[in-house]
């Protein structure tokens, strides 16, 4: 009940952050992107995962609004990263499958961009596989309008939902993230490895880009390399950082 009050309240009291985490392109070392990852500073309800508060603001339909606010504050971090000359990296952004449902979506996106005065091309997308599935042929009409804009499209935790490779070659999308579940059991378990493997053919022969997520070890990096993984995410390379922290990081790039 209580926590359901203050995050109706989160916004106006700028209680929500974004921290950033770098993806690397893995044959250059570059970092190619950054995942803006959500993050509440409430003094009450600051240490519950932030999984669980999006769950609740889908439930509560604040996440409409707080995806709005994500998505601008994402390409206004970007914009002055890349005034900044810092790098030239994309800034990806998680969405709610609410807010692809939402019917003043593309507004959103185009003010965002127009606020920000973000080139489109640095901006991607990050849509779960699961949201991807549903609704299809909305979906598709959805994505092909975004990607006219110039905005870039991840499928997000690709492996956990039943996407069927067809629907796949339909999707005008730059990139699969592979789930971090496989890319920690890969080492152990063979299964996971050949799941890895496969999407990474795949993927190729459709021209798609692949990130594995949740690389952690040496040995991780090594095997998806032998793979010709084409990214990666996890911490490994860093966690999520405060963009000040990654700010001075770029600097001594
Ligand atoms: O950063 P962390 O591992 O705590 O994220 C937990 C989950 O919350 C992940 O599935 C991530 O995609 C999701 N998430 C983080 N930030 C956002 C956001 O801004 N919007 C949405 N919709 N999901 C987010
Ligand atoms: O669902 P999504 O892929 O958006 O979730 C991203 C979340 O995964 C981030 O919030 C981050 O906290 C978490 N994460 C990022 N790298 C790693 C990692 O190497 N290991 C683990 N266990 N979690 C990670
Ligand atoms: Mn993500
Ligand atoms: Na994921």
């Amino acid at each position: 009940q209580e926590i359901e009050n203050s995050l109706y309240h989160a916004l106006e009291n700028k209680e929500f952050y974004l921290v950033y985490q770098p993806i690397v392109d893995i044959r250059t070392n570059q970092i190619v992107g950054n995942e803006a990852l959500l993050r509440w500073d409430n003094k009450d309800w600051g240490h519950i995962p932030i999984y669980y508060i999006i769950e609740l603001m889908e439930k509560k339909g604040i996440i409409v609004d707080v995806g709005e606010w994500v998505l601008t504050e994402a390409c206004r971090q970007n914009k002055l990263w890349q005034d900044k000359n810092l790098g030239d990296f994309k800034v990806s952004v998680n969405l709610s499958p609410l807010q692809l449902e939402d019917m003043g979506f593309m507004d959103k996106i185009q003010k965002a961009l127009e606020l920000t005065e973000l080139d489109p091309k640095y901006l991607e997308l990050e849509i779960t596989e699961s949201s991807a599935m549903t609704n299809v042929k909305d979906k598709l009409e959805q994505i092909k309008k975004l990607k006219n804009m110039g905005i870039k499209i991840s499928i997000d935790d690709f492996g956990t939902g039943y996407s069927s490779l067809s629907y796949l070659t339909q999707l005008p999308i730059d990139t699969l993230k592979i789930d971090r579940s496989f890319v920690k059991d890969m080492v152990s378990d063979g299964n996971a490895k050949a799941i890895i493997s496969t999407i990474i053919t795949m993927a190729k022969s459709l021209n798609i880009k692949v990130t594995a997520e949740g690389v952690e070890t040496e040995k991780h990096l090594e095997m998806l390399k032998s793979m010709e993984c084409d990214k990666i995410q996890g911490y490994l390379v860093s966690r999520p950082l405060k963009p000040e922290i990654l700010e001075s990081l770029l600097k001594q790039l």
